[in-house]
């Protein structure tokens, strides 16, 4: 059996960036990314400190890295203030009354804070913090809507030294619980409700739930959203509207060291309980900042909107830390994309003029889902730059994106990163690098990306591998919450000193990176392994098909058969035509290894509430029924339900 995956899909597209885009671009040429990443790899400390230093330090730095695998530290004896830096430090410029957040309220109400209400808000709110004793280090649980308070209750975090941990909304009073636990946090800070197509999340009754058997939180604090009736606990829960009213309207930034502890972040592995992913100032501001500013390309003209929630890593770096430490002007949207109707996004674009996107492929597929219409409604010209993250793209949805939605002129910048690298890892930067329709293309700057063998050996061009990255760099994760060992075995135990995230991938001849798809999930049909991603890209590109998963189940003969799990585009029905042509369409695009052996319809997939396909279940439903593990990061559970249902009937 060979242990390097077999790789199939191929992808001859290439849409280079046009003259104008590039000529106005901070990296505007291959030649002179080229230049700069030997540059920074070479020299990984010259590169990163050049960087750091566009950022207001304290104290400066006496050395910018000490590594000792797998801990580093990074700026060693600088001090900063990550609010300071995302937001005081623009005052003093022309960017005082610039608009910071512009934000959109799902049933439509609008508001805007400049950086200067947004630095009288951040400083009214982290005296709060201080008045209800919180101090330096202390945990701080944010569980909120997409208001501009969950943004203005990260910062003020920052700003006293408290470590926030963010829990997305969408969770139950179950995670919060967890987390609490884990993170042992004193204080919650909420929402009473949030909307959320068309109805009201109970954020302040799943707090109280989770409450119940958890005697350390001695404080919540609790913005008025929506203004349902809600119990508040005397002594305990306390308005964000009357407790501001009580502070001053500043607040010293006070020095911290740079690898003081900035947030908290759970993420779950496949198995076993989410891991609380530690990250800490310096580096990670560094790392932030300096991508935000690359990939993105920010100027001080764009409307910038990340379509994330801030419960996500992609919410806290690419909506608040990495685009304000910019002083950018950023989106931010509360509501689903299909209220009150599919339009949405295209709506708040074309009403706000953004120019930048950046969203995921889950979300691209639903919109190609729900149909062109929808879209052809609005004037997007505004747009000059498209991104994704979080899953492959599969190059149809690639194609739609950047003809749909970009007008055939944007760039797409396809982001490959990771809660644990803190900040964008493989992109293309908009102004220089070619791309093809489903690859992250090229590791950023400073980034030592490659793909080995079992063995630890770099592999060939365009064979499989493990996504690998070489060299410490500032925005990586430092530990995992209470748990040393998990964090050198999961990340650091498979080759020594190497950071393993967990991907398959390979890379072509002109070095792109093509991430295949998690480790986990690899198939292995008569010896060959098959990445998810192809198979799955493969059933998308036909036009039939919504959106796809792939997994295997247990064969006798070739050890895994190839079952796939397909969504319908709106219009189109399951016939046993459709499934002899899907499966012919596979094996004319892959060849015939990676023909399905079964495909079966579904209403819908089953998915995290970030959005990524839960393969991990779906084998499970395959190979026998039981769903065993983790099932609390699922958005919709009658999803499993139904299918394993669904299963039944057909074996
Ligand atoms: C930012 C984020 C990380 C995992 C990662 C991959 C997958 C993310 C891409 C991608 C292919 C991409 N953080 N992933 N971005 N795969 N192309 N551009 O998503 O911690 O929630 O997930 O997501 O598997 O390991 S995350």
């Amino acid at each position: 059996m060979s242990n390097d995956f077999t790789s199939v899909l191929v992808e001859n597209r290439v849409f280079k960036p046009s003259p104008e885009f590039s000529k106005k671009a901070r990296i505007s040429s291959m030649a002179q990314y080229k230049k700069l990443y030997a540059e920074s790899i070479k020299t990984p400390d010259k590169f990163w400190a050049r960087e750091a230093s566009e950022l207001t330090w304290q104290t400066k730095w006496k050395k910018v890295l000490d590594w000792k695998a797998p801990f580093a530290k990074w700026f060693v004896g600088g001090k900063i203030n990550v609010s300071e830096n995302c937001v005081d430090r623009h005052l003093l410029t022309h960017r005082k009354n610039k608009a910071a957040i512009i934000w959109e309220g799902e049933p439509g109400e609008q508001r805007t804070l400049t950086y200067q209400q947004l630095h009288t808000e951040v400083c009214r709110f982290a005296n709060v913090l201080k008045a209800h004793g919180v101090k330096s280090k202390d945990r701080v649980l944010i569980y909120m809507p997409m208001v501009p308070e969950a943004a203005i209750a990260m910062l003020a975090c920052a700003r006293i030294g408290a470590v926030h941990n963010v829990v997305f909304g969408g969770f139950s009073s179950t995670s919060i619980k967890d987390r609490l636990d884990d993170s042992q946090a004193k204080v919650v800070i909420t929402a009473d409700g949030g909307y959320r197509r068309g109805s009201v999340v109970p954020l302040k009754k799943n707090v109280d739930e989770a409450l119940k058997d958890t005697p350390d939180v001695k404080c919540v604090l609790v913005l008025k959203r929506t203004g349902q009736e809600t119990e508040m606990k005397e002594g305990r829960d306390f308005w964000w509207g009357d407790e501001v009213k009580k502070v001053k309207t500043t607040c010293p930034a006070k020095a911290f060291d740079s690898e003081h502890p900035l947030f908290l972040l759970y993420t779950s592995g496949s198995t076993g309980k989410p891991k609380g992913i530690l990250h800490t100032s310096g580096g990670y501001l560094t790392g932030t900042y300096c991508t935000s500013k690359y990939v993105f390309d920010l100027r001080d003209d764009d409307i910038y909107w990340c379509t994330a929630d801030v419960g996500w890593i992609t919410g806290h770096s690419y909506i608040v830390y990495g685009p304000l430490a910019n002083g950018a002007t950023i989106v931010m949207y509360e509501g689903a994309p299909n209220f009150p109707e599919p339009d949405r996004f295209w709506d708040i674009i074309e009403r706000l003029k953004v120019t930048i996107l950046y969203t995921a492929p889950t979300a691209i597929r639903a919109f190609i889902k729900w149909g062109d219409e929808w879209v052809k409604k609005h004037d997007l010209s505004s747009l000059r730059l498209l991104g994704s993250v979080g899953e492959p793209i599969n190059p149809e949805a690639w194609m739609w994106y950047h003809k749909m939605i970009g007008g055939g002129r944007c760039p797409i910048v396809d982001t490959f990163w990771q809660t644990e690298t803190g900040a964008i890892m493989i992109s293309p930067l908009p102004g220089a690098t070619p791309c093809k329709p489903g690859t992250a293309t090229l590791p950023f700057f400073g980034i030592d990306a490659a793909i080995l063998d079992e063995d630890g050996k770099e592999v060939k061009a365009n064979e499989g591998g493990k996504l690998v990255v070489r060299k410490p760099w500032p925005s990586m994760l430092r530990n995992i919450y209470g748990d040393t060992e998990r964090y050198k075995s999961a990340y650091w135990g498979t080759y020594k000193g190497i950071y393993l995230a967990g991907d398959g991938a390979r890379r072509d001849k002109d070095g792109n990176f093509w991430i295949v798809g998690r480790l986990d999930d690899v198939l292995n049909v008569s010896g060959h392994r098959l990445g998810t991603a192809e198979v799955e890209s493969a059933l998308v590109s036909h036009p039939a098909v919504a959106e796809a998963a792939v997994v295997g189940r247990p064969d006798e003969i070739k050890g895994q058969a190839v079952v796939a799990f397909v969504t319908l585009k709106e219009g189109q029905t399951a016939s046993p035509e459709l499934t002899k042509a899907l499966k012919n369409h596979v094996g004319s695009a892959i060849g015939a290894i990676a023909k399905p052996d079964d495909i079966r319809y579904a209403a819908a997939l089953p998915k995290t509430r970030s959005g990524k396909i839960m393969r991990r279940l779906l084998k499970e439903i395959c190979s026998g029924g039981k769903i065993k593990g983790d099932t609390t990061t699922l958005e919709d559970l009658n999803v499993v339900a139904a299918l394993s249902a669904g299963t039944k009937d057909d074996d």
